[in-house]
């Protein structure tokens, strides 16, 4: 399997509003199959007043410029009838300050209330996010309430056992409407507050109770095919825990370390980065180019066969990878945690940025017409990165049981990593180059930045 991040406002409008909608998605499987993609991750579809939809109004209900229920089991359907697999996104952490529940909350509504954490005289209300400056607690209207993605996206309250059976409803809903499965938001947040000490502490094993009740859930009615992806963004221990419950989860170290490395010119950190995440292990890896969360590819690796590399590594590491939506194009996007919007830029169908299917919902300032980044240029030029990735996919699918197989082996010098790929049964030696010049290491030849399978 090989996965696909599409930002739905972003991917392809089919009524010429600028928005993408779940028919433009439905119309581009040509696009896909070309490609070689086969599981499709939607950002958030359900009803939310932001443009990133990660806070929801209601989660029975799909936000309507993408279209309607119908519009989407029409998507699935189309997908389906073509082998792709689609999963959902499942922001289960919190909810839109305008959801129902918050708002009856707030107004002291039994059983409302306590699907939200209130401030207690114990607890430190100063207190920060770990990871920048955002703070954790909220006040309104004389409420003090817990909300890690700020205050308009207030937590739920999973000490409840309401609020659980609410979001296994939810899961039992969408596998209804023939999803096959989903990427769990925040993973590591649903029980992220300690009570008794009034502060914030990640607990591990208690989310991944939670998880592995929701995949026995999904289980009951899809059966043992689901496919879950979690998103853990920690260290790779702490990944491991998750992982390898769910079957799958983000190897957010692949990413981190190989576009460190080639942006220093030394391979350290992808060696350090094959030995602790993909050595024989317990679950699927899931590698990726990278997210709606970070800088675009391109943005961090400005020359395209720097890229071609990396698509060399994500497409001869095992697990599942995934590619973010124009990371094949070299799209690129300067991520900012206050606005977001920069690397989520509609995807460039036409160098003109103008033709059926293309979306226009924002001005664009990192991809913008006539800059080489569209689908029509790549595939007007000879040896694109496009054309590139579309033979790894190819490979991919030759080789599917890279799938399940791990990594053994890794040797390198500075500027070259050679590692064994290997199921038991089928198996290959992979030569990456990442330097700008010649290398010759183990005795094979390298060209600059070439990616060799022997
Ligand atoms: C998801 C979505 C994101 C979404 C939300 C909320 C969650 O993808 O788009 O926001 O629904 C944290 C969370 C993640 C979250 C990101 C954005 N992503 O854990 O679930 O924030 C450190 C922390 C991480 C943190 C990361 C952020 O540990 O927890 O992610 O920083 O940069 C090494 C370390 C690792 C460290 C990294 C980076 O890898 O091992 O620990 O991560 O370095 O330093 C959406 C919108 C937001 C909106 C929200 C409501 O995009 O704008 O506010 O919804």
């Amino acid at each position: 399997m090989i996965g696909y991040e599409i930002f739905v406002r972003s991917f392809a409008d089919s009524n010429d509003d600028g928005i993408g909608d779940f028919k433009g998605i439905a119309q581009k499987v040509d696009y896909f199959k070309m490609l070689g993609v086969d599981l499709i991750w939607l950002t958030p579809h359900f009803k939310s007043p932001s443009y990133h939809g990660y806070d929801i109004i209601d989660y029975f209900d799909t936000n309507v410029s993408f279209g309607t229920l119908a519009d989407f089991r029409d998507m699935v359907d189309k997908l389906h009838a073509n082998g792709i697999k689609i999963v959902i996104d499942l922001p289960f952490n919190h909810v839109s300050d305008r959801h129902p529940w918050f708002k009856a909350a707030m107004n002291g509504e039994k059983p409302y209330v306590d699907y939200f954490l209130w401030a207690q005289p114990h607890f430190n209300l100063k207190e920060k996010r770990h990871w920048d400056e955002e703070l954790l607690w909220h006040t309104r209207n004389g409420k003090t309430y817990y909300g890690v993605f700020g205050g308009s996206s207030p937590d739920l309250n999973y000490e409840n056992p309401e609020v659980v059976q609410k979001s296994l409803e939810i899961v039992e809903f969408w596998l209804k409407q023939g999803v096959d499965g989903f990427r769990f938001d925040a993973a590591k947040h649903i029980y992220d507050y300690d009570i008794k000490e009034g502060k914030f502490r990640y607990d591990h094993e208690k989310n991944v109770a939670y998880w592995q009740l929701v995949m026995d859930r999904a289980r009951q009615i899809k059966g043992e095919d689901v496919f879950a992806v979690t998103e853990v963004w920690d260290d790779p221990e702490i990944v491991d825990r998750y992982a390898k419950t769910i079957g799958c989860s983000f190897n957010f170290y692949f990413t981190e370390a190989i576009r460190e490395s080639m942006q220093h010119g030394a391979v350290y950190k992808i060696v350090d980065c094959f030995q602790r995440t993909l050595t024989k292990k317990p679950y699927l890896p899931s590698n990726f180019t990278g997210n709606h969360d970070m800088h675009r590819l391109a943005q961090l690796l400005p020359h395209e066969e720097q890229r071609k590399v990396f698509f060399g590594l994500l497409m001869t590491t095992p697990g599942v990878p995934f590619i973010y939506y124009g990371d094949e194009l070299g799209m690129k996007g300067q991520y900012d945690s206050t606005f977001t919007e920069d690397v989520i830029e509609p995807f460039p169908w036409y160098a003109s940025l103008s033709g059926e299917g293309q979306a226009f919902w924002k001005a664009v300032r990192f991809n913008r017409a006539f800059t080489g980044a569209s689908v029509e240029e790549h595939l007007n030029r000879e040896d694109s990165l496009l054309k590139e990735v579309i033979n790894w996919t190819k490979f991919r699918k030759e080789n599917d049981w890279l799938t399940n197989a791990w990594v053994e082996h890794v040797t390198h010098n500075t500027f070259t990593i050679a590692y064994t790929v290997t199921d038991g049964d089928n198996g290959f030696r992979v030569y990456v180059n990442i330097a700008g010049h010649h290398e010759t290491f183990e005795g094979v030849s390298l060209k600059a930045y070439e990616v060799k399978v022997l």
